[in-house]
């Protein structure tokens, strides 16, 4: 199968358009052995802490791991956010996800809310979560837990037939992702997508960095951790939502972040 493969950094025309064509790409090598270590670490005292069993997210890592902290403005994928999403958006969440040892494959599903499902919003649905996906483990080859999404269906007007969505059934055109612990895969909550099946005797774990605009309220926490604000940086605040605001409805006027790759 074809791969949507990027450069890290900088986002090009040719990003832009293969994200606009199938709704998300893959950053390869984003992280260093030592920092999947670390972030691979994290997660599982994450979901130990939390006592998850079976599949699972935990949000709001990133308030006590710093190598989760680490990744919310990483310099290889926060320009494809940026080039996407404008200067003024925030961190909805981190959600982290545990698929457990020999785990089955999950039910095909958009991102969204399903207090508010965004496909009230529109058809073909708005983007309102950018998904950065960091693979904490290897995903070389189908069944070791992969991403597998439905390329070009944040265009589709209808979703995937009732019978494949109820019997969690498969489609000619879906797109089990292969890829490597350490890259990092970016995607538009409409794509349809679903965890696939991991047939070996270790928990796998995904980092979810979920982007929003600013007037989206934070799905992860309700508040931020006071202590967490203290220690981080001003870039990181402004992600967390914590930034100076002109006016009350969010008008003209803003100061982007002072994101450090302008300063380079
Ligand atoms: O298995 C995963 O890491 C992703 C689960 C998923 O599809 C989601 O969080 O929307």
């Amino acid at each position: 199968m074809l791969n949507p493969i990027v450069q890290p950094g900088k986002f090009t025309e040719m990003d832009q358009f293969i994200f606009e064509s199938w709704g998300y790409f893959i950053i390869p090598n984003v992280l260093a052995k030592d920092e999947i270590a670390e972030a691979l670490a994290a997660s599982a005292r994450l979901h130990d802490e939390a006592g998850t069993k079976e599949f699972g997210q935990v949000g709001r890592g990133y308030e006590t791991e710093p190598a989760l902290e680490a990744l919310i403005d990483h310099p290889a994928v926060l320009p494809k956010i940026r080039g996407i999403l404008g200067e003024h958006f925030i961190l909805q969440a981190l959600w982290n996800t545990k698929q457990p040892a020999r785990g089955k494959t999950g039910g095909w599903h958009q991102d969204g809310s399903s207090a508010y499902d965004f496909k009230h919003l529109g058809s073909p649905v708005p983007l309102i979560q950018l998904r950065a996906s960091f693979l904490l483990n290897d995903q070389h080859e189908p069944g070791m837990g992969n991403m597998e999404m439905i390329p070009g269906s944040h265009r589709s007007r209808v979703g995937p037939p009732r019978e494949v969505l109820i019997n969690k059934g498969d489609t000619p055109i879906s797109h089990i992702v292969c890829a490597h612990a350490g890259d990092v895969l970016v995607f538009h909550n409409a794509v349809w997508h679903r965890p696939y099946e991991h047939n070996h005797d270790y928990d796998r774990y995904t980092a979810h960095y979920i982007y929003s605009p600013p007037w989206v309220r934070a799905s992860d926490r309700f508040t931020t951790d006071k202590d967490f604000y203290a220690r981080t940086t001003e870039v990181r605040r402004s992600l967390m939502g914590e930034f100076d605001r002109p006016d009350a409805p969010y008008g003209v006027g803003y100061k982007a972040p002072d994101f450090p790759e302008d300063n380079e």
